[in-house]
């Protein structure tokens, strides 16, 4: 039972927790906001919130945090379908919102609290135990819709805490970044992180390069962000001497959620003199590995395991790889402290996850340097697809695609994209191949029920698909077709 956030109680009152554009909280509000709000939550049991990139969004899960209730994060621009199936799948006993937020009608069922950022309360003692339930942070797997990855408290103070040590991260800093609110990388590290420091977060609201260097110019020193928003910075880099200069003064510029191109790294060095350093995690296991502030920030690694991270390579029949020559190429498993504890619902799911040995199947393919640094090689699963940082399942999107009356059959791959990393392709069979469904229409369609990132870029025609003699579509042949 050890606080997660000290800093609200023994911190400097005035100095500035949260700033989203114009509006911020110091620290003495938050507590008074994030106090009130949970002293209405007692005995919540999980809460779902309507994560949108406002200061709301800081203060609820603070507040539902202190109150010792699990947090359930809604990306605001998922359709209904994907809403709902949250929903009934973590039965949140109401749902945290900013004043005048519309919700989606599937939302709207909830009883709702209206989030005060400006209220005061007592802040209570944080009670929960280390074990319990902090967040239930949906993501996607191959097939089926998302699971709800449940992380306790113990989880997101490691896991911070781990990253404070390797990257020197303190009270002290001013961290920026225009990440979304309902994953991860934005939420844990990005808003929580901070203020376990007792530091300062501005959030942009929406990410943008100029965004990153008006406030890393102004006294920021740390961003965080997707290899999207890297590659973005690069390309904006030879026409904006302001954005060079604000990144070179810059003490630490992370990414991850994705491999970041070796060739954006090198010309964001060219044009700064300084390495964006690479951390590796997942929704399930948060931080396993990065590069630390004082080592080398090799172009195309993700640095070394964390403290309390236990990593091992292990080959197919399971043996493990003990040699670290920068070629043998094991699937990643680790183990520690910073792990979920279950899939919600999905003991099945959880089950096959695990080994016999508690170790967590990442799915991510590695090799080890002579020096122990970790390069991310490929992923196992060729039906899993990470574009603009997010991880997304080909299946749901097939599912998706399937419910549409002028598609037959659909497969969904992932292609290289300078940008988001992947792109999303869809492959259909036209129910009538006189007048194929447009590529709009179907883009539509997928980001109304699912979300907006899961909609294909590109939308490709074939009379049949590729099978196997089992049926089986065999997805690596679409890429010759
Ligand atoms: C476009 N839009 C649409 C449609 N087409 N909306 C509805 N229907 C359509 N058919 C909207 C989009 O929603 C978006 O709106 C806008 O048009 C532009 O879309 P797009 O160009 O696709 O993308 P982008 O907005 O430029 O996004 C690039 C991005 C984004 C900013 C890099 O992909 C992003 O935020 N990625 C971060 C993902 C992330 O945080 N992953 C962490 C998970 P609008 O702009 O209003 O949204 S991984 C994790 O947590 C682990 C632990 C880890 O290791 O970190
Ligand atoms: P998610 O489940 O959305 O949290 O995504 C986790 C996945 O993102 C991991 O399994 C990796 O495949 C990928 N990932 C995260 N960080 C990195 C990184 N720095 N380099 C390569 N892949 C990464």
């Amino acid at each position: 039972m050890s606080s997660l956030f000290p800093a609200l109680a023994d911190g400097p009152r005035e100095g500035v927790a949260l700033r989203f554009g114009p509006r911020t909280l110091t620290y003495g509000s938050l507590a008074g906001a994030a106090g009130a709000l949970a002293a209405r939550l007692a005995g919540a049991g999980r809460v779902a919130v309507w994560a949108v990139p406002e200061l709301e969004t800081a203060v609820a899960v603070t507040g539902a945090l202190l109150a010792g209730a699990a947090a359930v994060p809604l990306n605001p621009k998922s359709g209904e379908r994907e809403l709902g199936h949250i929903l009934t799948d973590s039965a949140p006993a109401l749902v945290l919102a900013p004043p005048g937020a519309e919700l989606p009608p599937v939302v709207g069922g909830l009883p709702r609290i209206d989030v005060d950022a400006f209220a005061a309360g007592p802040l209570p003692e944080e009670r929960a135990a280390d074990g319990d339930p902090a967040l239930i942070v949906y993501t996607s797997g191959t097939t089926g819709p998302p699971k709800g990855a449940v992380l306790p408290r113990r989880a997101l103070a490691t896991t911070l805490d781990a990253l404070a040590d390797a990257w020197q991260w303190t009270g002290d800093d001013v961290l920026v970044h225009g990440l979304p609110l309902f994953h991860v990388h934005g939420l844990v590290l990005g808003v929580l992180g901070p203020l376990r420091r007792g530091g300062e977060v501005r959030h942009l609201g929406r990410f943008s390069p100029e965004g990153v260097a008006r406030e890393l110019n102004d006294g920021a020193t740390m961003l965080f962000g997707v290899p999207t928003m890297y590659h973005r910075l690069a390309e904006a880099l030879p026409g904006d001497p302001e954005l060079a200069g604000a990144l070179a003064r810059a003490r630490l510029l992370v990414s991850g959620s994705a491999a970041l191109p070796v060739h954006d790294h090198e010309r964001i060095a060219a044009a700064t003199g300084r390495r964006v350093i690479e951390r590796y995690g997942m929704t399930e296991t948060l931080m396993n590995t990065s590069v630390r502030a004082d080592g080398e920030a090799r172009a195309g690694t993700v640095g070394v395991p964390l403290p309390g991270v236990e990593l091992r390579l292990v080959e197919e029949d399971g043996t493990e790889l003990t040699a670290w020559d920068g070629e043998s190429v094991g699937e990643i498993q680790v183990r520690g402290p910073n792990l979920f504890t279950e899939y919600l619902n999905r003991p099945d799911a959880t089950a096959a996850a695990f080994t016999a040995d508690g170790f967590f199947r990442t799915g991510d393919m590695a090799v080890r340097e002579s020096d122990g640094y970790v390069r991310i090689v490929g992923r196992k699963a060729t039906d899993l697809i990470k574009s603009g940082g997010y991880k997304i399942g080909a299946g749901e999107i097939e599912n998706a695609l399937l419910e549409h009356p002028g598609v037959r059959e659909a497969a969904v791959t992932g292609e290289p994209d300078a940008d988001l990393g992947e792109r999303i392709v869809a492959w259909i069979v036209p129910a009538d191949p006189e007048s194929p469904p447009g590529a709009e229409e179907l883009a539509d369609h997928v980001a109304r029920r699912l979300a907006p990132h899961k909609r294909p870029r590109v939308v490709r025609h074939l009379d049949a698909l590729p099978r196997n003699d089992m049926g089986k579509i065999m997805k690596r042949a679409l890429a010759d077709v």
